[in-house]
């Protein structure tokens, strides 16, 4: 691997800071999801009673721990760090004209550190978070006001760090809109107070036109923010560079009969290209006109849109990998759920502890798929296996299966560079254990560090090196060599 491959890890905030209403942060959309379990959804609540959502409201306490952590990842040898910014510690209320100088000042404390130890900021703009106000009083993404104030943060955090950050990705996972599953998180479209949070639970009962109407216009607005977004980064200095970040998986036949091959290739321009073919080609492609027409579906847009899209083409693609999906038109075979999409049982593959699809050999296949369509630099940001972790006696983790699950990932991440893709770096997800986004538990843990902590928020909040910790430092040391 060359020497100037990026190598590090990837948080967010709304999951590792907790302080949820310090010096002056707003509530958040994400302030409003309780925690869940494996078998209980998060669910969404208009009332945020203290206890029921301890995972956003304190998570890690990176808020007040970010310099200890970050000492942790320097020596592991990171060079860059993924994190995002929270809106609410900015513009609480998401519509004010003037920002919260005690948020602006937390996140130069914050970069100043990374500064120490040479690590380079990766700073999301939106990571499933949002001024809960926005969602309120304005209906989150699907009205276009929301674009105008996304735009006045980006504005505010562009030029405010633009000496110490010169990487950005605009929306995490952006493409979960394209189903059900982002309309909370993703769009901010508020749910029936008590609702389940991804609609797992309401997967049974069929969209509502409005509802599937209301998404896709969200979605429309968040393509103009950020093609926006993007050229004001570029405008504000012209050393940044700015990226799309999308949740990726192959998408696999299960039969390779005609049916299922369509199905396939069908999912993977639903689910994988469609987003990246407007942040990156500037423009609607073809084959969602037909999506739009079957499903009545309008997008109300303005003549200066197409423009806007044309103009504001990322730099680089960037993407989550947890998983490949299988496939088929054939309702008889039975679907189940993994990583919030539904597919079928792929016989050759294991899952993880929760459902999730293993397939090192799927990230090299689509890897080589990404960079065959678009030919622009290409980064792994999120990547990793979510277990419960042991603490023993003598206050270790051996954590040999994290271990083995990455380094079946970079051995594929390998070969697609040899393939000719062109990675230029790699984030896996929750390098420190923080609050799992889709279960809102600590026990499904991802990190290099342990965080003694549990469901209920209980425990030290101690950070404890995992044997994968030690193992990464390796790694990294010698460029991807020593796995
Ligand atoms: C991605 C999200 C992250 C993260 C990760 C793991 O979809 O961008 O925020 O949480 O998935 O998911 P989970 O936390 O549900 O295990």
């Amino acid at each position: 691997m060359n020497a100037d491959f990026l190598w590090g890890g990837a948080i967010a905030a709304n999951q590792v800071e907790g302080a949820w209403k310090d010096d002056g942060k707003g509530e958040s959309i994400s302030d409003h999801i309780t925690a869940g379990t494996k078998t209980s959804p998060r669910r969404f609540t208009k009332e945020v009673r203290e206890g029921e959502h301890y995972p956003s409201h304190h998570a890690i306490d990176f808020y007040h721990h970010y310099k200890e952590d970050i000492a942790l990842f320097g020596q592991m040898g990171f060079q860059v760090l993924r994190l995002s910014i929270a809106w609410t510690r900015i513009f609480p209320m998401g519509d004010e004209e003037k920002p919260n100088q005690k948020g602006l000042d937390f996140y130069h404390a914050v970069f100043a550190e990374c500064k120490k130890w040479n690590i380079r900021p990766l700073v999301t703009l939106s990571h499933y978070e949002m001024p809960y106000h926005l969602c309120q009083a304005y209906g989150g993404w699907q009205n276009r006001k929301v674009i105008d104030f996304f735009l006045r943060y980006c504005r505010t955090v562009f030029t405010e760090y633009q000496d110490e950050v010169d990487l950005w990705l605009t929306f995490n996972e952006m493409n979960t809109l394209v189903s059900r599953f982002g309309t909370l998180l993703g769009a901010g479209i508020l749910p029936e107070d008590g609702a389940d949070m991804f609609g797992l639970g309401r997967m049974q009962t069929p969209e509502t036109k409005e509802e599937m109407q209301a998404r896709f216009q969200a979605l429309h607005h968040q393509f103009v923010a950020s093609a926006k977004a993007v050229a004001l980064a570029h405008e504000i200095n012209p050393k940044n560079r700015v990226g799309c970040m999308l949740s990726a998986a192959g998408v696999y036949p299960y039969t390779c009969s005609p049916d299922d091959m369509l199905e396939a290739q069908w999912q993977m321009k639903k689910s994988n290209w469609f987003c990246g073919d407007v942040c990156i080609r500037g423009a609607y492609p073809y084959y969602m006109e037909r999506f739009f027409e079957e499903n009545a579906i309008a997008i109300v847009s303005k003549t200066e849109d197409a423009d806007i899209l044309k103009k504001g083409c990322v730099d680089f693609f960037s993407f989550s990998y947890y998983t490949s999906r299988c496939v088929t038109r054939n309702a008889e075979v039975q679907k189940t759920a993994g990583n919030m999409m539904l597919g079928v049982q792929n016989p050759y593959l294991k899952a993880s502890e929760w459902g999730w699809i293993i397939d090192p050999k799927g990230l090299r296949y689509l890897l080589n798929a990404i960079y065959d369509r678009y030919q622009i630099p290409v980064m792994l940001v999120e990547n990793g296996l979510g277990a419960v972790d042991q603490l023993t006696e003598d206050g270790c983790i051996h954590d040999d299966y994290r271990i083995a699950y990455l380094k079946a990932h970079i051995e594929q991440m390998k070969e697609a560079m040899k393939d000719g893709v062109d990675l230029i770096g790699y984030t896996p997800w929750g390098c420190i254990d923080l609050v799992s986004a889709s279960t809102g538990e600590m026990k499904k843990r991802y990190g290099f560090i342990y965080v003694d902590l549990d469901n209920e928020g209980k425990g030290s909040g101690k950070r404890i090196k995992k044997d994968s910790f030690y193992w990464y430092q390796k790694c990294i040391a010698s460029h991807g060599e020593e796995l």
